[in-house]
């Protein structure tokens, strides 16, 4: 199926709908195949330019531990020096439907982007709340594919329904590591579903869904994507990690800051 095919004539009052019987709900081409492209070559740049002092370092080598992530690692909250970056989280398509999944205004916590590339591993089973510490309520995750995702090369599950369920603190002691650990087992009843994500693609879902990604199997398919998590404006704190919040006019915003959560996905 090429791009056009997929793109979805879902209303927000529908995504909005699925979000609140499955906690999430897949925006089909919100963004172009040309916006794709550009945000890929930014990032590369960016790889290629060795780093960002300050808030990216790679590996220029592969090491011994044949750990393709070492030479590719995500970029976290890359909108604190890109202004492009920024651009995207804060962008309008987003904001309307986080309004309708969120019934508030979003505040935007954290961006990053993905490499993912083949040979790379998955992220175990987890739940965002948990290193977000959103309180009251929970966060919302825009997820966006900039490469086409399957099970093959790591696309992103989600167990439906999971998003009334308690924060499973199973990864407690790796917060702040940028390890997942164990994986949340799949309550009994329900199961992952990995939806097919083309470029463009947005899937949108709640901090308490479990949810995360198996490994890039492929030789030569990357599964690169775009994320943001959200809060609410009435959000009241979360860990300092986030801070300082923006709004969707890109100025920064602060609420109170906890010290007990860490980096998220
Ligand atoms: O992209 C992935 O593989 C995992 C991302 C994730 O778990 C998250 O955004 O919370």
């Amino acid at each position: 199926m090429k791009l056009k095919e997929a793109v979805s004539d879902r209303t927000v009052e529908q995504l909005r709908d699925d979000f609140q019987t499955k906690g999430y709900c897949l925006a089909r081409g919100l963004y172009s195949e040309t916006e794709v492209e550009v945000l890929n070559k930014h990032f590369e740049g960016l790889h290629a330019d060795g780093g960002v002092p300050g808030f990216y370092t790679r590996a220029m080598e592969p090491d011994e531990s044949g750990d393709i992530l070492k030479m590719y690692p995500r970029f976290i909250h890359p909108h604190r020096f890109s202004g492009m970056a920024r651009d995207y989280m804060t962008d309008e398509r987003l904001r309307v439907i986080l309004c309708a999944v969120m019934e508030e205004e979003p505040i935007a916590a954290q961006s990053m982007y993905y490499f993912k590339p083949p040979g790379a591993r998955g992220q175990s089973l987890h739940q965002d709340n948990l290193y977000l510490k959103v309180k009251p309520g929970t966060c919302v995750a825009a997820w966006t594919a900039l490469d086409f995702c399957d099970k093959e090369n790591g696309g992103m599950m989600v167990v439906p329904g999971t998003h009334t369920s308690e924060i499973n603190c199973i990864h407690e002691k790796n917060i702040g590591s940028y390890e997942g650990g164990p994986s949340i087992p799949v309550p009994e009843g329900m199961r992952l579903e990995l939806p097919e994500m083309f470029p463009g693609d947005t899937l949108f879902f709640n901090g308490s869904l479990i949810h995360g990604s198996g490994p890039n199997r492929t030789k030569d398919r990357w599964r690169r994507s775009f994320i943001c998590h959200y809060v609410g404006k009435n959000c009241e704190s979360t860990a300092d990690f986030y801070h300082p919040l923006v709004d969707f006019k890109g100025k920064d915003v602060e609420r109170a800051a906890t010290t007990d959560g860490g980096p998220c996905g």
